[in-house]
């Protein structure tokens, strides 16, 4: 019986040769989140579906809670080529690579999530994802997102003159400091993972994010107040670094391609069916406050001027008018 297990080992190591010896290939990528979180949940599903559509050895090592830093190191990262090989980031975490991205999550694009949902299943934003390619060196494939960005403060705020001079932190794209300065705002660009303590400290008043990421990162510790402005619909390209993709079988591209597409569509229903439910648990829980703002429409007559302008600037006049036909 000894020998015949032996005789096994040895036949099934001889098939087995080529494979074993053939080197798992690691795709590495990152979340500032624990399992909890909507991108952490899609990055998964996104491994899942790759190992699923290729035959290869793959080894997918998804690094969580920020070990790697916030999107905008990621960012830089993915557009060298080095540490990781793909993650979900907001648009305006790339604008120093490509200025034209911002204009996907520019702050009241999206009238509302038919409106999103419409755009993200054309293809009017492909453009921006040529840019993207051509600038960065980043491969967009697929789109996640699907949460609505609302104010977070210290402080209750409910109208536009409760707004003014208010300091909050926005994302590093001029566009979004650009926008909030127009609705009267104090805004200022301070890093994600330093914003806690920046509200905590009083640099600043408070910030702008989704359901996902104020429970991820529980800021109601410091800002229990959301007033629902509804700003922003997120769009959460998944992005691929060119560097990395560059060096893989064709095959496993392909398999990445496709898992990317259903990944961002699992991700952007998930985020979308969670987000009011999310609001509900925090204000449940007695952990925020939740607030109407009296004037959502004064703010929209502020930004649109500004929109027109960034477009403008671009060359995007056309594509923002697309955009917004859609
Ligand atoms: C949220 O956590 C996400 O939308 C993420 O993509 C952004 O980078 C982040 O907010 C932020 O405001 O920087």
């Amino acid at each position: 019986h000894a020998k015949n297990l032996l005789q096994a080992a040895v036949v099934s190591a001889v098939v087995l040769a080529p494979a074993v010896q053939a080197e798992a290939i690691t795709l590495r990528g990152a979340s500032m989140f624990d399992n909890e979180h909507a991108f952490t949940k899609t990055m998964v599903r996104f491994g899942e579906l790759v190992d699923q559509y290729y035959d290869g050895e793959l080894v997918m090592d998804l690094r969580l809670n920020g070990e790697l830093g916030v999107e905008s190191d990621y960012v830089t990262f993915l557009n060298q080529g080095v540490a990781i090989d793909y993650s979900i980031m907001a648009p305006s975490n790339m604008a120093t690579f490509a200025p034209a991205i911002p204009l996907m999550d520019m702050p009241f694009l999206f009238r509302d999530l038919e409106h999103w949902n419409a755009v993200l299943s054309s293809d009017v934003l492909a453009p921006l994802e040529g840019e993207l390619k051509e600038k960065a060196d980043l491969v967009v494939v697929g789109y996640s997102g699907g949460g609505t960005r609302n104010l977070i403060s210290s402080k209750a705020i409910g109208n536009i003159d409760e707004l003014a001079g208010h300091k909050m932190r926005v994302m590093g794209a001029p566009i979004q400091a650009q926008i909030f300065a127009a609705i009267k705002a104090a805004p200022s660009a301070i890093a994600y993972n330093e914003v806690y303590n920046a509200i905590q400290t009083g640099v600043v008043s408070g910030l702008e994010n989704e359901a996902a990421s104020l429970q991820n990162l529980k800021f109601y510790e410091v800002a229990p107040h959301v007033t629902l402005t509804r700003h922003s619909i997120t769009v959460r390209p998944i992005v691929f670094s060119g560097k990395s993709m560059r060096k893989l079988p064709v095959e496993l591209q392909a398999a990445i391609m496709r898992a990317g597409k259903e990944a961002g569509a699992f991700g952007r229903e998930l985020e979308a069916r969670e987000d009011s439910a999310k609001l509900k648990e925090m204000a449940d829980a007695g952990q925020i406050q939740l607030q109407e703002f009296a004037n959502r429409e004064q703010l929209l007559e502020l930004v649109t001027p500004v929109q027109d302008e960034y477009a403008a600037e671009l060359g995007a006049t056309d594509l923002l008018a697309a955009i917004r036909a859609k």
